[in-house]
């Protein structure tokens, strides 16, 4: 059975790339993440991420990791599980909270997103 592996170039949904660098043997990980959206103008720069996967069920792991956005401040953590579907592709499937900074404490009710993304190897293959 042909096993989900972390490691390498992801496309979303929303048209955004990222690159896992090598998962570490005790499931850390790091990379790079550009998104393709915004909803800001300031200009979008690719951003650091950090992660970390299980080990137990290698197969199909479950991970979760922090992106720091490198153009505003604020921040998005994903959690998904990586699955080998029926053609055999590399699938992740995931959900998202995007927290933005907020000035005041009586703001903090409307600074989270929540959202979805679908991962493949390349740009349709999501889908
Ligand atoms: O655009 C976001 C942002 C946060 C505060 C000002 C700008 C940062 C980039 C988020 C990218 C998200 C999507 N890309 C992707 O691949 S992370 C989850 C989605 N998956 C204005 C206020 C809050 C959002 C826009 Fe902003």
């Amino acid at each position: 059975v042909k096993k989900c592996n972390l490691t390498g170039q992801w496309w979303n949904d929303l048209g955004s790339n990222m690159t896992i660098d090598e998962v570490k043997k005790n499931g850390d990980f790091t990379g790079k993440y550009l998104t393709a959206v915004s909803g800001s103008t300031s200009n979008i720069t690719a951003s650091p991420m950090v992660g970390s996967q299980q080990l137990a069920n290698l197969s199909q792991p479950t991970f979760g990791f922090t992106v720091h956005w490198s153009f505003t401040d604020s921040i998005t953590v994903f959690t998904g599980q990586c699955f080998v579907d029926e053609y055999g592709k590399e699938v992740l499937k995931t959900m998202w909270l995007l927290r933005s900074r907020v000035e005041n404490i009586k703001n903090d009710w409307n600074a989270t997103l929540v959202g979805y993304n679908t991962f493949g190897r390349n740009k349709t293959s999501w889908i």
